[in-house]
């Protein structure tokens, strides 16, 4: 469908639930809340459902505090709408409520999204708020302050800040319409890239000074041992990011890092520069992910799960 066609079947509809997907981020969330504000100012009623918590960075978005879990949706909708997401599986337990309404609309951005709904809008922008933001101007939706700082939050967390190969000149266009309609830029990379507790802090300074290299520095290791989260009070969600460290580090090619959630168990996660496709290691385990960032969990001693990992690198440099 085109957008004007969604626009149009948007705009017949005097009630609308929104749906995100589950471990939402910064995409889903802003896509949700701008078109909420958008849809209740073409008077057009609108909710937002999620079934998962609201990570509490995401606070300072205007319409965050709406989210309710789909067993919280008592009352009927005309249009039930998922903004970021690709399968049904994205929907967590909210999928079986999505698949009850007439009008269901699907927009996103990821090319393998499955065209589940009855109205599906999939362009592959780097962020769905991208799409959003293109829709609303279908809408003719007058783009307030809020709605920026939602758009723009999809946008830079979607292209990690900029940084990812999706950033194209369009994407910077329309960050640079957002931030000319007031969105606060410094501030969401401020909330989403920078700010971190102080546990965290001092569990990231703790991991990285033990970082140990193998293959002639080709290859970075973190431990994150679970004494050390106690010790700084702080839990497993806080190591997110922590493995790009070792990538920054000149020669590294791959960057493992093993989480210890059990007695003897680790979440490994695996990053790669590009010489070494990591999905295939992650796969010899079970695990598995993209090219570049994949994952397993692994069962053992730290020592001998690192030997094996190490190993499985080298047979892929040569
Ligand atoms: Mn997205």
């Amino acid at each position: 469908m085109t957008i004007t066609e969604i626009a149009s079947k948007i705009k017949g509809l005097k009630s609308a639930l929104i749906f995100s997907h589950v471990r939402p981020d910064g995409d889903t969330i802003g896509s949700a809340t701008a078109l909420r504000n958008a849809l209740i100012s073409l008077g057009i009623n609108a909710d937002l459902v999620c079934d998962s918590p609201i990570p509490e960075k995401f606070s300072f978005i205007d319409g965050v505090g709406c989210y309710v879990t789909p067993d919280k949706i008592t009352k009927e909708y005309d249009g039930y709408i998922a903004v970021d997401c690709s399968v049904s599986s994205m929907f967590g337990g909210a999928y079986s409520l999505f698949i009850k309404n007439k009008n269901t609309f699907n927009i996103d951005h990821h090319v393998s999204n499955a065209k589940y709904a009855k109205y599906n809008y999939v362009f592959d922008n780097s962020s769905n708020c991208e799409n959003v933001y293109e829709l609303l101007g279908a809408l003719n939706v007058d783009i307030t302050e809020d709605i920026a700082n939602s758009l723009l939050l999809g946008i830079v967390t979607d292209t990690g800040n900029f940084a990812h190969s999706n950033t194209t000149a369009k994407t910077l266009a329309n960050a640079s319409d957002l931030v000319s309609k007031d969105a606060n830029l410094n501030y969401i990379i401020y909330k989403m890239f920078k700010e971190q507790s102080k546990a965290r802090a001092k569990l990231y300074a703790r991991v990285i000074s033990n970082a140990t290299y193998y293959l002639e520095d080709r290859v970075g290791v973190l431990v994150i041992n679970k004494s050390d989260l106690e010790e700084f009070g702080a839990v497993e969600n806080m190591t997110e990011g922590f493995i790009d460290f070792p990538m920054t580090v000149i020669g590294v090619e791959v960057a493992i890092s093993l989480l210890e959630v059990g007695d003897k168990r680790y979440k490994i996660s695996l990053r790669s520069k590009g010489k070494v496709n990591v999905n295939e290691i992650a796969s010899l385990y079970g695990g598995g992910g993209h090219i570049l960032a994949s994952g397993a969990m692994l069962n053992g001693y730290k020592e001998d799960i690192i030997d094996k990992l190490v190993y499985n690198v080298s047979q892929r440099l040569e």
